[in-house]
Parts: C-alpha cells; sequence; structure tokens
C-alpha cells in the first residue's frame, strides 16, 4: 500500500480546501494545497490528543500562524470530525463557524485566532514555556507537544525573531515549527524581498534545522521522529513546499507555483477549478466529498488517539490519587482563578515612588500567585520581576 492512501487524504485536503474558497468566492487556496501533506501526517499520525475529550490540559498543542491557510485547517478537522462538510459549504460566510481567519474552538480544534502573521510563533513558544514550567513543577508524566504551522510571511515578520531566538536559548525541545517554504507571499516570489539564510539563522539561534521535501510523505514522517527524538532544542523543519500543489489550467498544464493562487479562487487565478479537481480526483461537479478510504484511515486514527489518551489519563488519574496536594495545586493553575490575594498587606506610604510601590505589589505577587510567568526587559533588580523564580 505504501503511501497511497496518505497520499489520497492530502489530496482530499487539497480538494476540500480549493473547494471552499471556489464557493465563498474569496480566501486562499494555493498555500492551503501546498501544506495539505504535512498536516495531514501530522494529524493522523503524530498529534496527540482525546478526541473525545479535546479540553484535555495535556493534548499536543498545534497553532497555525497564516490564518489565511484556514481552508486546510478546516478541511484536516473536517476529516476528523469536528467540522461537516456543510460547515466547510459556508466558509466566509457571516455568522458560520468556519470564517477566513479562524477564531478560537478549542472543542473543535482550533487552538488559537490566527490572521497577523507571526502571533502564531509567539503563541506557541509561550504555550511550550507553559508546557516546561508546569512539567518541572509537576512531572514529566504531563508533558506534551507545541506543534505550529508558518509560512514565508510569519518568518520575515519581527515578532517572529523574538520568540524564535528565546525558544533556542531556552532549548525548547518541546517545540517544532513546520515551515511551509513555498518561495512565494502575496504579492511576489520571497526573492523579491528576502535573501537570508532562514536555515542559518534558526541555527544561529540554537535551533535543530532540518529541510526536507515538504510534500513527501516520508520524509515529512522522518522529520517529525527526529524532531521528536531531539532533547535540547525546538526544531524548525523547513519543508520545500509547491504552491498550489495539484493545479491545473484549461488545457490541462500546470498551475502550479503560482502567486495568483496565494489570495482567489482557482479559477479566478488563471487555473481551471474543474481541471484541477479532476487532477486531485475528485468530481469537479460534487467535489465536497470525502473518499472512503480517507474516512477509514481518520477513523482508525481517532481510534488510535482515543487508546493511547486512556492510557494517559489512568496515569494521569493515578498521579493525582497519589499527589493530592499538587494536584489540588495544578487544578488550581488550570482553573484561570486567582487565589484569595489581599492587597491592603502590601506595604504603601504617602509619596513612595512609583518604582517601588511597583516592586512592593511584584514581590506580593511573587510570593502568592504561583503560577505567574514574568519577563523583564533586561530590567528584573530595577523593576524588581527577580521575586519570580
Ligand atoms: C502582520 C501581518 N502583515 C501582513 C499581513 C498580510 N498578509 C497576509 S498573507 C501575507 C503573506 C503571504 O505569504 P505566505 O505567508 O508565504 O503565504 P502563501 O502566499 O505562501 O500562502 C501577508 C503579507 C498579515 N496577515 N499580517
Ligand atoms: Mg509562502
Amino acid at each position: 500500500m505504501g503511501n497511497t492512501v496518505i497520499n489520497k487524504a492530502a489530496d482530499n485536503i487539497r480538494i476540500l480546501s480549493a473547494s471552499m474558497v471556489e464557493k465563498a468566492k474569496s480566501g486562499h487556496p494555493g498555500g492551503a494545497m501546498g501544506g495539505a501533506d504535512f498536516i495531514n501526517i501530522l494529524y493522523t499520525e503524530f498529534l496527540r490528543y482525546d478526541p473525545s475529550d479535546m479540553n484535555w490540559h495535556m493534548r499536543d498543542r498545534f497553532f497555525l500562524d497564516p490564518g489565511h491557510m484556514s481552508p486546510m485547517l478546516y478541511s484536516v478537522l473536517c476529516l476528523s470530525g469536528y467540522y461537516s462538510l456543510e460547515d466547510l459549504k459556508e466558509f466566509r460566510q457571516w455568522g458560520s463557524c468556519t470564517p477566513g481567519h479562524p477564531e478560537v474552538d478549542v472543542a473543535r480544534g482550533v487552538e488559537n485566532t490566527s490572521g497577523p502573521l507571526g502571533q502564531g510563533h509567539t503563541m506557541a513558544v509561550g504555550a511550550a514555556i507553559a508546557e516546561r514550567f508546569l512539567v518541572a513543577r509537576f512531572g514529566e508524566w504531563m508533558s506534551h507537544r507545541t506543534y505550529a504551522y508558518i509560512s514565508d510571511g510569519g518568518i520575515q515578520e519581527e515578532i517572529s525573531q523574538s520568540a524564535g531566538r528565546i525558544a533556542g536559548y531556552l532549548g525548547l525541545s518541546n517545540l517544532v515549527l513546520f515551515f511551509d517554504s513555498n518561495d512565494i507571499q502575496l504579492s511576489t516570489d520571497t526573492s523579491a524581498v528576502t535573501c537570508e539564510n532562514t536555515a542559518m539563522k534558526y541555527e544561529a539561534w540554537g535551533w535543530n534545522v532540518l529541510t526536507i521535501d515538504g510534500n513527501d510523505a516520508d520524509q515529512i514522517r522522518m522529520a517529525l521522529r527526529n524532531a521528536n527524538n531531539e532533547e535540547n532544542r525546538p526544531t524548525l523543519i523547513i519543508g520545500k513546499t509547491i504552491m498550489g500543489l495539484g493545479a491545473r489550467t484549461a488545457d490541462g498544464g500546470s498551475f502550479e507555483r503560482k502567486c495568483a493562487t496565494h489570495g482567489m479562487p482557482l479559477g479566478e487565478s488563471g487555473a481551471s477549478f474543474e481541471m484541477s479537481m479532476q487532477n486531485l480526483g475528485a468530481d469537479p461537479a460534487n467535489p465536497f466529498q470525502i473518499f472512503p478510504e480517507v474516512s477509514e484511515l481518520y477513523a482508525k486514527s481517532l481510534e488510535n488517539k482515543r487508546l493511547a489518551a486512556s492510557v494517559r489519563k489512568a496515569e494521569q488519574l493515578k498521579w493525582e490519587k497519589e499527589n493530592s496536594e499538587l494536584a489540588a495545586k495544578l487544578n488550581r493553575f488550570l482553573s484561570g482563578e486567582l487565589p484569595e490575594l489581599d492587597f491592603t498587606s502590601v506595604e504603601y506610604t504617602e509619596n513612595i515612588a512609583s518604582r517601588v510601590a511597583s516592586s512592593n505589589v511584584l514581590a506580593y505577587l511573587a510570593k502568592n500567585v504561583e503560577n505567574m510567568i514574568v519577563s523583564s526587559a533586561d530590567l528584573a533588580n530595577s523593576d524588581k520581576t527577580d521575586g519570580f523564580p
């Protein structure tokens, strides 16, 4: 069988993504079609979560940075059962659950709101830091991974640089970024604005960097395995992908690697929607379909996830029974509730310097809010954030 079924599933994601945009007469098919192979392998073979308990705190996290590639995310979540084909047909319609750029909806598997490029990098790094913070206090039994999908636009955003540097410095080996490196951005090829060596940039920050063919199932698997075996560094997988993979013109020629497919329906970009659907194995008149073997593949994968999660949940329960005080603390941390605070006990005198007043409050919080993570721009001894571990 080899990769026949898994590749068919990736084609199914391409078909659904392009069809959503075509039906809505608006959206971004090209990037989604190129990234389908990665997201397909990640969701079926690597991402650990409990399909019947989407809020489970030990789930692996997946953050999408380029929100414009939402059709790819909705499609893989449709194959996984969290959106219906009807939901996909409502893409970009007022009041629908499939807005053009995703809005956080953990129950359906949408971990973050996205659109402003670069923010997904920071959310993922933040989540990976939070995971290590919790594991340091409660144990490795609760560890999980954070994956993010990033693209040319996000790599160029300055905010992603700061996030990448701190992740490298902290050695966040629980963090894996997949870079959809199709060398095309919104209005041009990326070569029109940048010639930087992304691999060297991340290596300089202390990352484990792998460059692969991002449309090749075996290479994607190998890279994800390598990333998951890495113990000291975050991993960047640079996936060289083909924008608009599978797109065809009316005469059957290739319409791949075209900037025009960034942000408009295939049929308006110069490609033929019908020929593209045919090329990908869909019925152009009725493309909102899930192939039976793909349905089966995803059902099997979900069953495996359920089983794996039930094993981990048994361990979780055992730990909670044996560590009731710590478990109560963990639940408090996860509840989002603040402990009882008595600000009247914070020292305050007339004419106190605002910096001192602030430091008194911070010192109080450092003692009383154990799950507060604070950073300061090299000012810890001055702004008094140094009381935080
Ligand atoms: C902070 C920010 N600046 C600009 C934009 C507008 N924008 C949307 S997508 C995009 C770049 C698209 O390139 P890429 O991320 O490589 O996606 P692809 O074209 O490959 O689908 C830009 C500049 C944005 N969404 N966020
Ligand atoms: Mg791109």
